[in-house]
């Protein structure tokens, strides 16, 4: 049987349209103090809960006591504005049916408090997708602290690594990639670049597919098998031990990268002393490009590959057992799965991967 997955989502700026009436109230309310709070102020403050937003804002010698009493006040502004008119941001609806359909798990973690989060899923007739709904009450921590997804996992009875996580805003995003969850963003809040972390960026959820929701979930990695490797018949027997962890091999190509691929691929190490000679090294001679797709596949190929020293790796780790040298050690995997994509897209198209 398929594992459980689920679709945990921010609700403000994701399903939701409210932030038009969140910075109304915050504006009201911040206004009878005498602070002036910007539309700008309040992009900064998005996906924050209240007592960071009211602590950022009034200084951080407030106590406890007025935090909460500011914090009240402004959710009840939020509620009389918002109550009834708030509106779904393009194509949220629409994903959410699917995926109910679909039957996906699905949670509802926002920072903002039960009462809004009641308010909103009933004016949009939307309080039957959810399971389970965390706020920002129920965790000790707010974004970008990854708590509330972790909750709300916990909760679903689904592991993080079969979470996806649907965010607005760059430490919801943070959040959910500390959780160790795929992320999908959406820009209805913040620029592309300002989302990079996320594992897919869209600027409208109406074109997303189950299957992008599919894929997303299940994390991939890129490994090389190195000159060094191929120069000694070790390519099916590194493969082998990678099939072995219990990962997919969904991708497979023999190739001699050219220094530019090599140049992209560690662009990261660009002025480290090692980056010459490792992007000559790569682009030296042919070598076997794969994907590999699974639970956890980056940390458990990183695992099977052991340190980036060989005469620092584990024996039985491929680097322990094959590994020359700290250059040539062999192989190469994704230390994460936001490199995975990004690598993966060097070096394969959509069609060269498989599901099956
Ligand atoms: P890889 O990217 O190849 O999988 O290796 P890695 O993550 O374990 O190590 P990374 O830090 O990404 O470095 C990439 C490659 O650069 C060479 N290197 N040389 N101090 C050095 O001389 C040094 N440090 C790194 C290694 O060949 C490493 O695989
Ligand atoms: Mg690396």
């Amino acid at each position: 049987m398929a594992e459980i997955r689920a679709v945990i989502w921010d609700m403000d700026g994701v399903i939701a349209d409210s932030g038009p009436y969140h910075l109304a109230a915050w504006q009201e309310i911040l206004g009878r103090r005498g602070v002036k709070f910007t539309a700008g102020d309040f992009k900064h403050s998005f996906g924050l809960r209240n007592d960071n937003i009211i602590r950022n804002t009034l200084g951080k010698e407030i106590t406890q006591a007025e935090v909460d009493a500011i914090a009240r006040e402004k959710e009840e502004t939020f509620r009389r504005l918002a109550g009834g008119r708030t509106k779904p941001l393009p194509g949220a609806l629409e994903l959410l049916k699917l995926l109910k359909k679909e039957g996906f798990r699905m949670a509802i973690a926002s920072s903002t408090p039960a009462e809004n989060i009641e308010l909103v899923t009933g004016t949009l007739g939307i309080a039957d997708c959810f399971q389970v709904i965390v706020n920002g009450h129920d965790v000790t921590e707010g974004k970008p602290d990854p708590q509330v997804f972790l909750l709300a996992a916990q909760r679903l009875g689904v592991k993080p690594a079969n979470c996806l996580v649907i965010e607005d805003a760059v430490a919801g995003v943070t959040a959910a990639k500390r959780a160790g969850m795929a992320c999908l963003a959406v820009t209805n809040t913040h620029p592309h670049q300002k989302l990079k972390e996320a594992n897919l960026i869209v600027d409208t959820l109406e074109k997303v597919t189950i299957k992008d929701i599919e894929e997303l979930i299940m994390e991939r990695s890129l490994v090389l098998i190195k000159p060094d490797a191929m120069r000694r018949g070790l390519a099916g027997e590194i493969t082998a031990r990678l099939e072995k962890l219990g990962l997919k091999l969904v991708a497979l190509k023999m190739l001699h990268p050219d220094k530019a691929l090599a140049q992209r691929h560690y662009a990261v190490h660009k002025g480290k002393p090692f980056y010459d000679d490792l992007v000559d090294y790569i682009s030296s001679a042919p070598i076997v490009a794969a994907v590999f797709e699974g639970e956890g596949a980056v940390a458990k190929i990183r695992q099977a590959m052991g340190a980036t020293d060989p005469a620092q790796a584990k024996k039985g780790t491929i680097r322990g057992d094959f590994g020359l040298s700290i250059g040539e050690n062999s192989v190469h995997g994704s230390d994460s799965a936001a490199t995975a994509e990004a690598e993966i897209k060097l070096f394969f198209t959509e069609e060269e991967i498989f599901g099956y």
